[in-house]
């Protein structure tokens, strides 16, 4: 990943709502961000139901083939060195410095899964900017807030890449997705076609492991099921430019990388009087 790798991204990401860096993380550490997921697995399983401890959130939700899975876990940095030092990698400050500078917050440290055989683990199409709230936490959320995800696994069609629709990213908050939660839904195109927008012009993200797409916040996007015999895990980190927005761990202070300490509040608005351990409804 070097600066001209980086620029053209930028330039992409710039015009189009999303971008791929290839090759940011090397095969020795996307084994152990691999090994880690299956750690967090392995925990959220033993669960058996969503748990919260903080801001560490294990939720699981039934698979209509394989039962109850782990569908992400948000926040397994804290007490996770190896999660904990790629959310400050300074390869991160290299990407995001030129579009959101060197004071960094994060509101978003999230593993997904796509087992497989899963029959559902899909996301609808949508924007990001509908889970970011409260929206008054936030400002200049379209050139404040950069969304990334590491590839793990392969990430192609087969296996419930994301799809994504360049240049979505310009038109505002559109309704995509409906009330219902994004996990529990199907990517519909026909939603697309009501709001305008040609399915065919959909772009495949296709990627290699260790590979790191952007998009914005804006971006209208979504992905469908893994029909591979094999997992498909995505590491996601999103980052905000520390003065626009009053959440957020910090991440990079003048450039600076912070390491994770006491949680403080992102989206869990309970964090300060039932901060332990316990059971989640869904
Ligand atoms: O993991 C995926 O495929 C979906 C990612 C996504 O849509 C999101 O995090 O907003």
């Amino acid at each position: 990943m070097d600066d001209t790798a980086i620029a053209a991204a930028l330039t992409q990401y710039r015009a189009e709502g999303y971008a791929v860096l290839r090759r940011v993380f090397d095969a020795a550490e996307v084994a152990d961000m691999a090994a880690a997921f299956d750690r967090h697995w392995t925990e959220g399983m033993a669960h058996g139901r969503s748990f919260r401890h903080g801001n560490l959130l294990y939720r699981l939700g039934p698979d209509p083939k394989l039962g109850r899975i782990v569908r992400l876990v948000q926040w397994p940095s804290y007490g996770d060195p190896v999660l904990e030092a790629v959310r400050r990698d300074p390869r991160y400050l290299a990407i995001l410095a030129p579009l959101i500078g060197t004071d960094i917050k994060q509101i978003i440290n999230q593993l997904h899964w796509k087992p497989p055989g899963a029959g559902g683990a899909e996301f609808a199409f949508h924007q990001d900017v509908r889970f970011r709230r409260p929206a008054s936490a936030y400002r200049n959320l379209a050139t404040s807030y950069v969304q990334t995800g590491i590839a793990i696994d392969p990430h192609r069609a087969a296996n419930g890449a994301m799809r994504i629709h360049p240049g979505s990213h310009r038109l505002g908050a559109r309704p995509l997705a409906g009330p219902a939660p994004v996990l529990d839904q199907a990517m519909a195109e026909e939603r697309l076609v009501a709001i305008g927008l040609d399915p065919a012009k959909l772009v495949v993200l296709d990627l290699d492991p260790g590979d790191v797409a952007l998009w914005n916040v804006y971006t209208i996007h979504g992905s469908g099921p893994n029909l591979t015999a094999g997992d498909r895990r995505f590491y996601l980190n999103g980052y905000v430019r520390a003065a626009d927005c009053d959440r957020g761990e910090w991440t990079f202070r003048d450039g600076a990388p912070c390491v994770l300490g006491e949680p403080v509040l992102v989206h869990y608005d309970d964090l300060a009087t039932r901060p332990g351990p316990h059971y989640v409804e869904e």
